[in-house]
């Protein structure tokens, strides 16, 4: 399990994208998601070298360190421990949870991303951490996955015990909708970091989060 102390609160989960809102630093862009009240960030580069990915591991470690937030490096097990990160995600074809445990040791993190019920409870008994569930909604930045509906974010709220964060064409908007179907955790991706104003959605969804019981 992991060591990062009260990890398992997290409400809003923030992913890095490639195409930021024109202009912006991604770095300053998800320094903004945490002033606006992001819990969890994740860093998913999948066309950088190894080198660059590791740089801005290495930067974002940092920057979630000064906000006490933890920190999760998509696809690469290697990367989340040489920028002391606090864990990782990996998706259904990437390796198995068991060999991503054995190479970050117990105190990490891992996570995985999950589209039914069966993939699910594979994960909970394979050792994850936590699941994502999606994509909920159809969305651009995961174009080649159909959508899962929010009954999927029903049925995996109730089949599994480790915490579930919906992901996928979460916006402002739709947020409740998702929240009232079981979810208790959010992730996006497009709707914040490609926004002008990152704080101000992260602000958004926490509202909508709270207004839903998500920090009783
Ligand atoms: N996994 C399932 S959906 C998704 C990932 C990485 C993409 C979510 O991005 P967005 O822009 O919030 O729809
Ligand atoms: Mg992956």
């Amino acid at each position: 399990m992991s060591e990062i102390k009260n990890w398992r609160n997290f409400r809003l989960y923030v992913i890095t994208a490639a195409d930021c809102h024109p202009g912006r630093e991604l770095i300053q862009v998800m320094e903004q998601t945490l002033i606006g009240g992001a819990d969890m960030l994740q860093l998913r580069n999948k066309t950088g070298s190894k080198r660059e990915v590791l740089e801005q591991a290495k930067a974002l470690r940092e920057l979630t360190s000064k906000y006490g937030v933890p920190f999760i490096v998509n696809d690469h097990p290697d990367i989340a421990l040489e920028a002391e990160a606090d864990g990782v995600h990996l998706g259904q074809e990437d390796m198995p949870i068991a060999e991503a445990r054995q190479r970050l040791g117990s105190g990490k993190i891992i996570g995985i991303s999950t589209q039914c019920v069966e993939q699910a409870l594979a994960a909970q008994a394979a050792g994850a951490d936590y699941i994502g569930a999606g994509p909920v909604f159809p969305t651009r930045t995961k174009p080649d996955r159909a959508a899962v509906t929010t009954e999927y974010i029903r049925q995996a709220a109730e089949a599994v015990s480790i915490p579930v964060v919906a992901i996928g064409g979460i916006t402002p908007d739709n947020a409740e909708t998702v929240l009232a179907a079981g979810a208790k955790r959010l992730c996006a991706v497009s709707a914040i970091v490609g926004s002008e104003d990152p704080a101000a959605v992260c602000l958004a969804l926490r509202k909508t989060i709270a207004a839903a019981g998500g920090w009783q």
